[in-house]
């Protein structure tokens, strides 16, 4: 394995010897191959300490090099070479133009990195490392360039031809063939340059930025998604306008397109003015996309924008600095949606994402600070910890600040930076000269990896009328970082009377925010009359695991009275997760099951309460999923928790029968379908109210399915519907509509996709025949992505029971399907592994079993280093 031996340290970071002044390329995009013509105009870095160094490219071994010349002449054999991904040039002047020639193969290009074909058109993938796939190239993020791009192409397939920047040339060739310059003034990383061509329909619109200049926008895709477009233009003018009122940033070039295609490995990419989306990420329409779709469409759309500053204008110096534009950007991006929709139903959906999937990462094997301080790939750093605790570290700042002084940082680290390849420790750095504030120890929140613990305990001395609250912090060991030293934090704390009422705290707030620094710090509130109860960590104001010993009586009462919407819904997890542990315990010993009765009281009391918004009461009555009891668990026992769970949605689907008709009749919407956070709400908790009685199985819920699937004039509805019915035990009603989705939906590709998922989620037994089935459906396309993780991605992650048969089978599955992707597509391939990573985590059975299949995928010989990072990190 020594050829994976070379792993990047952050330590080893050096300035790069050589810059660029200008970027010039020409692509003559032809039938058989592509060639990429680049002329580079590079300088000696001043910064650079060495003497005379030698210039060095990066360049995928598969480039074929046809010509290179140094101010016009031929570079002698002599005085270059190439190793591995390297090209080496030496005896190179102080100034000079280096000229190379390359041809490519894009129709041959599976991994979808670099330049490739995407239904018959061309796109580009650069992020992180894929500009060497195109040509040799400083291709690092501190190399900076501006771009002049010619794209030439035949005119009838091709009539579209995009890049970054303006267009400032076009004309036509002899043969048929025309070309188009495009000019990008903002020096950028090559990480960010994109090429499109291909037959692309597009919409079009305006935007006036605050300072009244105009700026086009397009949306592209393939003709027959042109309905589809609307959504992300108006949610794009949104993110503007957003981003204008909230951080004063206005958009700077005079076009930004968007371009949506249908094979991407991820969800979507900020090249500078040309953005290229997953069609996942930009189509909607209310007859083929449900509410969550319209959602992450415009979560998406104003996530890459929002990267034109956080990301494109300040970018990462290396990619060990990833977090600095994506932990910024995703807060950027969940401010926006939180502020255009309902500010807690999307807390509450961060969170549960956090402590689910983001919290099991850090407490397994790939478990890695949000600055990394080394990989070997860096695909696979994209990770929810740099994005999603990445932003949970921004918001932590901000709280720490205050909301004037964070917007002050952010000005200053704009400003400052603007242009430039900087560190996370710059973005830090102006957030304490623009506040005054010392940040050093929170910087540890970079640097320590895994998910610190608190543990409070709380007094009250009645003849006094103090109360204290005691606080330890600790972290557990993670891969290479056996001790942690305390953390920076704040802990959001407010204190319910026997009423239910907000004591007044410091200088009459409800809310304080105590700062945690020490192992163990005591926190005294005075003139107390009775013992409060404490609503601790309010708004999730710290990535931590919090440990209080609640009474259920307690969580009850904050349940029903805590003025902090996010803690009401966290006081309702803790109260069920807490009932499903004790479920859970008595079935491991063979005891009955039983409905504590308390949840029954909890939830009706939420059912009955018409003051409550219905967005949070679904939230609230949605029982945790089997991914989250699965990361509580010390040791994951998937039937029990399965079962456990469908127990409890059936006692509580009959114990309350009479609310869930009145709440599914009650909350149907009205009108034309409109995707506002009100509909959205009333929809979700009336589909959550379907699903709790079609959980009672009765010949009266199948036909409320049944018929709000063919009623539906909305695929939230209609989606909701048929997978109630498909996962049912009524076989017959679940393969008329199944039949019938296909029929209706066979020309839509993310329908399908949908049709893939639900079929594969069904915790019925024989799933993986299911799926193997699916696999050879005229639909299934194995080197699309969104196929890929449309049936083995949500057969693996989200079908625990069946993934993890007793027998192995969904182990070997995904290891032969693994081995597979691993020449045709790395990146997906390395993804989908994920599953398998955490099987510490499992009986010593299935822990036998799932090492076996990695190491059966370690076995390999020609592993791709993404797959071979995830592998032997796994198992080491
Ligand atoms: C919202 O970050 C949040 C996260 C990299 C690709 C998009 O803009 C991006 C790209 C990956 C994983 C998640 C996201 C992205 C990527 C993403 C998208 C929207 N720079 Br990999
Ligand atoms: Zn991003």
């Amino acid at each position: 394995m020594s050829q994976h031996a070379n792993e990047i340290y952050l330590k080893d970071y050096q300035v790069p010897a050589y810059l660029l002044e200008h970027t010039e390329l020409r692509f003559e995009l032809r039938e058989g191959a592509t060639l990429v013509h680049s002329q580079l105009a590079f300088y000696l870095n001043p910064a650079c300490e060495q003497a005379q160094p030698p210039l060095s490219l990066f360049g995928h071994e598969d480039l074929e090099l046809i010509s290179m010349s140094l101010n016009d002449i031929p570079v002698a054999e002599s005085s270059w070479q190439r190793e591995g991904e390297i090209l080496t040039v030496v005896d190179v002047p102080e100034r000079f133009c280096l000229k190379v020639v390359t041809r490519i193969l894009p129709h041959e290009n599976t991994a979808l990195e670099g330049l490739y074909l995407s239904d018959g058109m061309y796109c580009t993938q650069c992020e992180a490392e894929g500009f060497r796939r195109i040509t040799f190239y400083p291709d690092r993020p501190d190399v900076m360039s501006v771009f002049r791009t010619t794209v030439e192409a035949d005119q009838h397939q091709f009539p579209v031809l995009l890049s970054n920047g303006n267009p400032v040339a076009s004309g036509n060739t002899d043969d048929g063939r025309h070309w188009v310059t495009w000019e990008d003034p903002f020096p950028k990383p090559a990480y960010l340059f994109a090429l499109v061509a291909g037959d692309l329909a597009h919409i079009e619109d305006h935007y006036t930025t605050m300072s009244g200049r105009n700026v086009a926008l397009r949306i592209y895709a393939e003709t027959k998604d042109l309905d589809k477009l609307e959504y992300a233009m108006a949610s794009l003018q949104r993110a503007m306008a957003w981003d204008e009122k909230v951080y004063g940033r206005e958009y700077d070039l005079d076009i930004y397109m968007i371009v949506a295609v249908d094979f991407f490995n991820m969800g979507a990419m900020e090249n500078k003015g040309l953005n290229v989306f997953n069609t996942s990420c930009v189509l909607a329409h209310p007859a083929t996309t449900t509410d969550a779709a319209f959602q992450r469409v415009e979560g998406v759309v104003a996530h890459e924008y929002f990267h034109n500053w956080s990301g494109n204008r300040v970018t990462c110096r290396d990619w060990f600095q990833l977090s600095l534009k994506e932990g910024f950007t995703v807060f950027r991006d969940a401010e926006f949606s939180a502020d255009t929709n309902s500010r807690t139903v999307k807390r509450v959906e961060d969170v549960a994402l956090l402590r689910t999937a983001q919290f099991a990462e850090d407490a397994g094997p790939m478990s890695h600070p949000i600055r990394p301080d080394s990989f070997i790939e860096i695909s696979n750093f994209y990770t929810l910890t740099i994005y999603e605790k990445g932003a949970e570290v921004v918001r932590m700042i901000r709280t720490l600040l205050g909301e004037e002084l964070f917007r002050k940082g952010s000005d200053l680290y704009f400003a400052r930076h603007d242009g430039q390849a900087v560190t996370t420790d710059d973005f830090v750095k102006a957030m304490e000269d623009a506040s005054g504030r010392d940040l050093s120890q929170f910087c540890r929140w970079y640097s320590q990896a895994g998910t610190p613990e608190l543990k409070v305990e709380d007094h009250f001395d009645a003849s006094t009328g103090r109360y204290t609250l005691t606080v330890q912090q600790s972290c557990p060991p993670s891969p290479g970082q056996t001790e942690k030293q305390p953390y920076h934090l704040p802990l959001a704390v407010g204190l319910l009377d026997s009423e239910g009422n907000d004591l007044p705290l410091a200088e009459g707030y409800h809310t304080q925010v105590l700062e945690l620094t020490q192992p163990e710090q005591q926190f005294v509130f005075e003139g107390l009359s009775s013992k409060p109860v404490p609503s601790l960590l309010r708004g999730f104001s710290a990535p931590v695991k919090l440990n209080f010993p609640y009474s259920r009586e307690a969580l009850m009462f904050l349940m029903a009275n805590d003025s902090d919407g996010f803690a009401r819904w966290d006081a309702a997890q803790q109260l069920v997760v807490g009932i499903m542990q004790e479920m859970m315990d008595r079935l491991t010993q063979g005891q009955p099951l039983t409905l504590a009765d308390e949840l029954v009281t909890a939830y009706r009391a939420v059912l009955t309460d018409n003051a409550l918004d219905p967005a949070m009461v679904a939230k609230v009555l949605t029982l945790p999923s089997e991914a989250y009891l699965a990361e509580l668990a010390e040791c994951v026992d998937v039937d029990a928790i399965h079962e456990v769970r469908c127990f409890l949605r059936q006692s509580l689907a009959q114990a309350l029968a009479p609310d869930w008709q009145r709440v599914y009749r009650d909350n149907q919407t009205e009108g034309e379908y409109s995707p506002d956070a009100k509909s959205i709400a009333h929809r979700s908790l009336k589909n959550l109210a379907l699903s709790y009685l079609m959980a009672l199985e009765t010949e009266e819920s199948l036909a409320l399915a049944q018929q709000q699937y063919r009623q539906a004039d909305n695929m939230t509805d209609m989606q909701v519907a048929l997978s109630l019915v498909a996962h049912s035990g009524f076989a017959a009603a679940a393969d008329e509509l199944l039949t019938d989705f296909y029929q209706r939906w066979q020309n839509e590709s993310l329908v399908v996709n949908q049709w893939f998922a639900i079929q594969v989620t069904d915790p019925k037994p024989g799933a993986l025949a299911r799926v193997e089935k699916l696999m050879q459906h005229p639909a299934f396309d194995r080197r699309n992505p969104n196929k890929l993780r449309a049936v083995i991605g949500n057969f693996c992650a989200q079908n625990k029971v069946n993934f993890h048969a007793e027998d192995g089978s969904g182990y070997r599955f995904l290891a032969e399907q693994i081995l597979l992707l691993n020449t045709q597509n790395p990146q997906v391939a390395s993804r989908l592994l994920t599953p398998l990573t955490v099987w510490r985590k499992y009986p010593s059975q299935r822990q036998a079993l799932m090492r076996q299949a990695l190491e059966q995928i370690q076995s390999c010989k020609d592993l791709s280093r993404d797959v071979y990072e995830v592998v032997s990190k796994s198992l080491a």
